[in-house]
């Protein structure tokens, strides 16, 4: 059964894990400094997405380091996975990251699985049945408001970002009980599931991130949407807003829609066709100094203009790229 090849799985990728964590191993950058892949996340991906391949060879995967073909869409049964979540907390704390496993089947969440390493805890959701904690079932969670919730959330959204004002969320910080940062969402979600936290805000999340844990508070009562209040999206990044239905309608209403931020306001990138060589010159010459040939390139081709709030942030050149 689905289930218990999934615990089975994911016990087994977590031990692989114990006995890995004092050793020495590769770590690369992906986006940024913050944003890291050691060669022990893509190992476990690797591991996962073998079982799964050889018990279910039909089903698609969609795990954090693309170690599997990407589906086009999400129709038949899809797997989200990720096998360090919090990859940061793993290198320098060496603890409180999670293997996050999700089964999606026909665009219905099923599953989740979030399995906290060091401490050996394993939380599972099951739609319309509950969640439990390595076995114990988890009981409904409570109502908050913002000025009686614990919240786990990041300093970043609370610092100049590109995501949202930092003066939206700013206030939630002053007004709750206490905030944490704690890196690695799925655990967050978890946590929140078994009440030790009573509410989690981020910006920026990949669907493999919060799927698993998302179903863990949505079946012990509670509600995940986007920071707008929307539902969220499994195709791709989104915020997310989650706690008792008390808490998510209180962030969205006083705080979020009264500083009148909305999807359609935050800072978005719009790509458009350039015009002028004189407004991407310098841009360009930083990606390739030689001027002459800069500008026979950029003759020949198109250029393309990304602009975020309306300021051009790069340049893409239909024979070369560079960007700031
Ligand atoms: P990761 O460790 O698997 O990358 C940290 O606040 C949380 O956000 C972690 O769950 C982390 O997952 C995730 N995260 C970090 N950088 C991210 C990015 N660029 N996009 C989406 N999620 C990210
Ligand atoms: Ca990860």
């Amino acid at each position: 059964m689905l289930e218990w090849f999934a615990i089975d799985l994911i016990k087994q990728a977590g031990e692989y894990i114990r006995l890995q964590i004092d050793e020495s191993y590769r770590i690369e950058r992906k986006t940024g400094k913050g944003d890291l892949v050691t060669e022990i996340d893509r190992a476990v991906e690797q591991l996962i997405v073998d079982q799964i391949r050889e018990s279910y060879p039909e089903h698609h995967i969609i795990g954090e380091e693309g170690i599997s073909t990407q589906p086009d869409d999400l129709s038949g049964t899809v797997w989200f996975v990720d096998p360090i979540d919090g990859t940061l907390n793993f290198i320098h704390q060496k603890r409180m990251f999670a293997i996050s496993i999700a089964v999606m089947v026909d665009g219905v969440v099923e599953y989740g699985f979030v399995y906290d390493v060091m401490a050996d805890e394993l939380f599972v959701a099951r739609r319309g049945v509950g969640a439990t904690l390595n076995g114990r079932k988890l009981p409904m969670i409570q109502e908050h408001h913002v000025r009686d919730a614990f919240l786990s959330m990041n300093a970043t959204w609370v610092t100049p970002n590109q995501q949202i004002a930092p003066e939206v969320l700013a206030p939630i910080v002053r007004d709750s009980v206490g905030t944490r940062a704690h890196g690695a969402a799925s655990l967050e979600l978890a946590w929140l599931a078994a009440g030790r936290v009573d509410g989690y805000i981020t910006m920026r999340n990949m669907p493999w991130d919060y799927a698993a844990g998302k179903l863990l508070v949505e079946e012990v009562g509670g509600r995940v949407a986007s920071i707008y209040g929307e539902p969220v999206r499994y195709d791709g990044k989104t915020s997310v807003l989650a706690g008792s239905e008390t808490f998510v309608k209180d962030v969205v209403k006083h705080y979020v829609i009264a500083k009148g931020a909305t999807p359609e306001v935050k800072p978005d990138l719009q790509i458009g066709i350039n015009e002028s060589y004189d407004r991407v010159r310098d841009l360009l010459v930083l990606a390739n100094p030689n001027e002459a040939m800069v500008r026979d390139q950029y003759k020949a081709g198109t250029t393309y203009e990304p602009c975020s709030a309306g300021n051009v942030s790069g340049h893409i050149c239909s024979s070369h790229a560079a960007s700031r």
